[in-house]
């Protein structure tokens, strides 16, 4: 037990996910000792949740891993193209010993309420396991996938066989040998674990509201002379990726539209890509997230190859995406995911003409059938971008709540603060490009600026930063017109909220690319933080803030 009494600090984290580890360690390094509260109780956030059999990142390892110091980079070794789960949060591990982090992080402690005063510029920060700390700055890094969302059908509680959530894994190992399995969700989440238990369980049914595009991940053991050359190129590829669209050196810089490329070149290309095995592929031409028509020569490549592999042209069918361009809602990577319906033990369950009535005792009724199950894996995704922010209650101490301000929609300015609640800085918060890029690019630029602004405050003795509101409202609607402009408006995707009822459908991440962003956090800081209200000459005396 470690419960923090009336502590007060100069930092305080919240999530010791990629995030917030990079936070504490770059937070140090400019002489603050900041404190983190982790509702884990270990480091690694996503990776540490998501256990799921089949759970692997659709970045390649050696891009979806920190940049900010080559003996780390340089030393680690990855074993395969697409790192496992396990292997990710071994890394994490690594990283966590490697700088010496844990000490500064509270594990299995979820923060609850974080209220700020005007009058001392101080945040209250209040946890679930009854701790009470004061901080001068609020990082909060609770990530952007990190709230499982579970939709609430008829009769759950009656069902009694077992079930998981994807993003809630048991840490144990779940034996599925020779039940009835229904997985309900076909996002990533549910194309990386639906070939697993198809192969481990004795019958397995898939719920299926919405078809999505995935292309397969080819994934492989890693070759040590690729990663040989890579390490020796590192300092230039994480350069480019620091400057690319999607925060990854090795996609396509596409330099052509697919509109002024004859149908045969197109499909050699996209041929050429799907082989690849990269989400790369939506990136081959400039115009597939623009424009419609462009679009649709790449849906109808991955159409027709769906329609290749799955034997049963009505199942293939089934599987066919048709209701949104490709690459506007997540586009997965998978192994083997179309080729598990060709499976005698597999069966798919339409939800949209045959919709989920209710859990019952021995399993899941659609309209049409019973289907009995031993166990129901919900694959259904995540209050997005938004879910953990809001499950805390952030607010203004006499003023506003946050949950208020953004009743209609999160509103921020560049993603990093939103106007009104002074010094809570957001990792990867809603209007920045996080989710649409390698996020760990986007966390340790977001970490970086954050680090730098906190400095510069230390440097000039000011202790209130907050978002001026003009400039929040024209970056809201800068981030609006730029979603407005693409084709990404088009999808009922978690992206938009679209996944959670009642939730405002306001397209959430920064679409501009992860460069491009960059040089706008940049320029706002070399003109002196503008759009940023710095005020307040520090009173506290520095003694006060207590060691962690
Ligand atoms: P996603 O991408 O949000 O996928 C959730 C899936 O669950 C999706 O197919 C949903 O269908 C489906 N879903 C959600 N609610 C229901 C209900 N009520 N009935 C039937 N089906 C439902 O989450 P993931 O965990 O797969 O992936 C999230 C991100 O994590 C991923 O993009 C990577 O970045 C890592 P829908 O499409 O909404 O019709």
């Amino acid at each position: 037990m470690h419960r923090e009494d009336h502590l007060r600090v100069d930092s305080l984290i919240i999530g010791a996910g990629f995030a917030g580890m990079y936070a504490i360690h770059k937070l140090r390094k400019i002489g603050l000792q900041p404190l983190a509260f982790e509702a884990g109780n270990d480091v690694g956030g996503t990776w540490y949740w998501n256990r799921y059999p089949g759970a692997r990142c659709d970045v390649e390892s050696m891009e979806y891993s920190y940049s900010f110091d080559n003996d780390l980079q340089q030393e680690w070794q990855w074993s395969e193209r697409y790192a496992s789960q396990a292997e990710i949060l071994r890394y994490a591990s690594h990283v966590a010993d490697r700088f010496d982090l844990r000490r500064s992080i509270r594990f299995s402690t979820r923060v609850v309420a974080a209220e700020f005063d005007l009058a001392t510029d101080l945040w209250t920060v209040k946890t679930d396991r009854g701790d009470v700390v004061q901080a001068r700055f609020v990082i909060m890094a609770g990530g952007c996938l990190s709230l499982p969302r579970m939709p609430d059908f008829p009769g759950r509680d009656s069902f009694t066989g077992k079930l998981y959530h994807t993003g809630s894994w048991p840490h144990e190992s779940v034996d599925f040998s020779g039940l009835r399995v229904g997985v309900i969700g076909t996002g990533s989440s549910g194309i990386q674990v639906i070939p697993q238990l198809a192969r481990d369980a004795a019958h397995l049914t898939v719920f299926q509201r919405t078809p999505n595009f995935s292309l397969p991940a080819f994934n492989r053991t890693s070759d040590p002379k690729a990663q040989a050359w890579h390490k020796r190129h590192y300092a230039q590829r994480r350069e480019r990726a620091r400057y690319s669209a999607g925060g990854i050196a090795g996609h396509p810089l596409a330099q052509r539209n697919a509109l002024d490329v004859s149908p045969r070149e197109r499909e050699n290309e996209y041929e050429a890509a799907w082989h690849r095995g990269s989400t790369g592929f939506i990136r081959l031409y400039k115009d597939l997230l623009v424009n419609h028509d462009a679009n649709e020569t790449a849906a109808a490549f991955v159409r027709r190859k769906i329609q290749e592999i799955v034997q049963d042209p009505a199942m293939a069918e089934r599987l066919t995406p048709k209701d949104h361009p490709i690459g506007t809602k997540r586009l997965c990577l998978d192994t083997d995911y179309y080729d598990t319906y060709n499976r005698p033990n597999v069966t798919l369950v339409d939800v949209r003409s045959d919709p989920i009535e209710a859990m019952v005792a021995e399993g899941l009724r659609t309209r049409d059938a019973l289907h009995q199950l031993d166990a129901i894996v919900f694959a259904t995704g995540y209050d997005a971008v938004t879910g953990a922010v809001l499950a805390i209650n952030f607010c203004v101490r006499g003023g506003e709540r946050l949950a208020t301000k953004w009743a209609h929609g999160p509103r921020t300015y560049l993603g990093l603060m939103t106007a009104g609640f002074p010094n809570l800085f957001l990792v990867t918060g809603p209007g920045s490009p996080s989710v649409l890029t390698n996020v760990i690019a986007a966390i340790e630029q977001h970490v970086e600026w954050i680090a730098d602004c906190i400095s510069h405050l230390q440097e000039t003795g000011v202790q209130r930063i907050e978002a001026d509101p003009a400039f929040e409202d024209d970056w809201v609607a800068h981030v609006n017109e730029l979603a407005a402009s693409m084709l990404v408006m088009k999808a009922n995707s978690w992206y938009m909220g679209a996944n959670v009822p009642g939730k405002p459908r306001v397209f959430m991440p920064y679409p501009g690319g992860l460069g491009t962003y960059r040089m706008k956090c940049a320029d706002v800081a070399f003109k002196g933080y503008e759009g940023f209200a710095l005020s307040g000459q520090r009173t506290v005396n520095p003694e006060l803030i207590v060691s962690v």
